[in-house]
C-alpha cells in the first residue's frame, strides 16, 4: 500500500505536502509527513516481529502519554512539546492496519527539535539524564498494573542468556560459531554476572516501577535553538521495570565516545566524565522518586545492561539477523564486539563509578 494512502487514513490537519523516511532506530520504520496546515507528523510502521500485540502496545503508549500530558499541563508545561501526541485514525482507532497486516501509528512532529546519536559534550549528556530523571519523577505514581508487558523478559538478562543466547549458540552452524568464538567464550565466562540486577528485584531490594527501558540518547528530543531537553520519545517499551535498567542503558549508549557499531575497538570506552554528568542530571531530577537502595546500586547497572546488549546482538548474529536492522551480514557481530569491549572497560572502572555515585548521593 502506498505511504500516501496510509497517511490518508489518519485524522491529520491539512493536506499532505511531502513525505520522507527518517530516523536511525533499529526497530521501526519512520516517516516524516509535512502538511499545508504548517503541522508535520511522524508516521511509524510498527515492527510486528518485535511487537506481536499491536493493540496492547498502542493501549500502553496512549495511556502513558495521556497521563504525562496531564502532569505536564499541571506543571504549566506544553504537553505538545514535552511528550508525544498520538493521532487516531479517521475512524477513531489507535493505529491503522493495512489489508496485508502491516500496522502504522502516527503522532505530532515536535517542531524545532533535534535528536543526537552522540553528545558532543558532557553537559549535553547531563541534560539527557535530566530528561530521563524528570520522566521517572512524572511516572512515579502511574499504575503499573494497567500496562501490558509488550515484550516479556525485556531486561531479564539471565533469561536472555538461558533462553535466547544458549539456544542460538546450539542451533548455529559451526562456521558461524567459529567466526565469533572469542566473543562466545567471553560471554559464557560472564554467566554469573547476568543476574546482578534481577536478583535484587527478586529479593525486593529494588522496586518494580514504570520505566522507559530504551534510554538511548537518540530517544530524547532537544530544543534546536536552546539545546534544552524537551521530551522522552520512543515509548514502545514503557513497561514495569527497574530504574536501574534505564540508568544502565543510558550510560551504555551515551557514555561511550564510539558508535554502537564502531569497528575500531580502540575507540570504545566508558568516559567517566560523561558518566558523572549523566548521573548528576538524572539523580537531581529523579530526586526522591528513587530509594537509597536504588541509588546504592546504580553503578553496577551499566555493566549489566552492556553485557545484555552484547548477548542480544550476538544472539541475533547467530540467528541470522532477524531482529535488529542490519546494513551488512556481520553488523550485529560488530555491535556485540563494541559492547564486550565496553563492558570490560566498565568492569575495570567499577570502583570509580561507585565513588562518583557516592559523591552525588
Ligand atoms: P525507533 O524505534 O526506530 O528508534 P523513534 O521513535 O526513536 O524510533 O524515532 C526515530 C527518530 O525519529 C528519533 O530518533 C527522532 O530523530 C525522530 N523523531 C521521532 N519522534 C519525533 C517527534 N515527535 N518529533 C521530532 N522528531 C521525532
Ligand atoms: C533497539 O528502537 P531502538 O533503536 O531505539 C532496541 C533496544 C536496544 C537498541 C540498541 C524494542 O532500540 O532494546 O537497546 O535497539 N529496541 C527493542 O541500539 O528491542
Ligand atoms: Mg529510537
Amino acid at each position: 500500500m502506498a505511504i500516501q494512502d496510509i497517511i490518508a487514513q489518519f485524522a491529520f490537519d491539512g493536506a499532505l505536502q511531502a513525505v520522507r523516511e527518517f530516523g536511525s532506530g533499529h526497530i521501526n520504520t519512520t516517516y516524516l509527513a509535512q502538511f499545508d496546515s504548517g503541522k508535520a507528523y511522524v508516521l511509524q510502521q510498527i515492527n510486528r516481529f518485535v511487537f506481536q500485540d499491536a493493540d496492547a502496545l498502542m493501549d500502553n503508549v496512549f495511556a502513558v502519554t495521556d497521563y504525562l500530558r496531564e502532569r505536564i499541563a499541571a506543571e504549566g508545561g506544553d504537553p505538545d512539546r514535552e511528550t508525544l501526541r498520538f493521532i487516531r485514525t479517521k475512524d477513531g482507532k489507535k493505529y491503522y492496519e493495512t489489508p496485508d497486516g502491516h500496522a502504522y501509528r502516527a503522532y505530532l512532529f515536535v517542531k524545532d527539535s533535534v535528536c543526537y546519536d552522540k553528545a558532543a559534550t558532557p553537559a549535553l549528556f547531563q541534560k539527557s539524564g535530566e530528561a530521563f530523571g524528570i520522566f521517572q519523577q512524572r511516572l512515579r505514581d502511574f499504575p503499573a498494573a494497567t500496562l501490558t508487558e509488550t515484550i516479556p523478559h525485556f531486561h531479564d538478562t539471565p533469561w536472555r542468556f538461558e533462553h535466547e543466547f544458549l539456544p542460538a549458540l546450539h542451533r548455529a552452524a559451526e562456521a558461524q560459531r567459529k567466526s565469533c568464538q572469542e566473543e562466545i567464550t567471553w560471554l559464557l565466562s560472564q554467566r554469573h554476572q547476568t543476574d546482578s540486577l534481577t536478583k535484587l528485584l527478586a529479593l525486593g531490594r529494588l522496586p518494580l516501577r514504570v520505566t522507559h527501558n530504551d534510554t538511548k540518547l537518540n530517544n530524547v528530543l532537544f530544543d534546536k535553538t536552546t539545546d534544552q531537553p524537551l521530551a522522552v520519545i520512543d515509548l514502545d517499551t514503557v513497561m514495569p521495570g527497574s530504574a536501574l535498567y534505564d540508568f544502565g542503558d543510558a550510560i551504555r549508549f551515551g557514555a561511550n565516545p564510539a558508535d554502537e557499531d564502531e569497528q575500531d575497538l580502540g575507540k570504545v570506552s566508558l568516559d567517566l566524565d560523561y558518566f558523572a554528568a549523566y548521573a548528576e542530571g538524572y539523580l537531581r531530577r529523579a530526586g526522591d522518586a528513587l530509594t537509597d537502595d536504588e541509588k546504592a546500586h546504580l553503578a553496577i547497572a551499566p555493566f549489566v545492561l552492556t553485557l545484555e546488549l552484547a548477548l542480544r546482538f550476538l544472539t541475533d548474529y547467530l540467528n541470522g539477523n532477524v531482529y535488529f536492522k542490519t546494513a551488512y551480514p556481520a553488523h550485529n557481530l560488530m555491535r556485540a564486539r563494541t559492547q564486550i569491549k565496553l563492558a570490560q572497560d566498565m568492569a575495570a572502572k567499577q570502583n570509580a563509578m561507585q565513588a562518583i555515585i557516592a559523591s552525588l548521593s
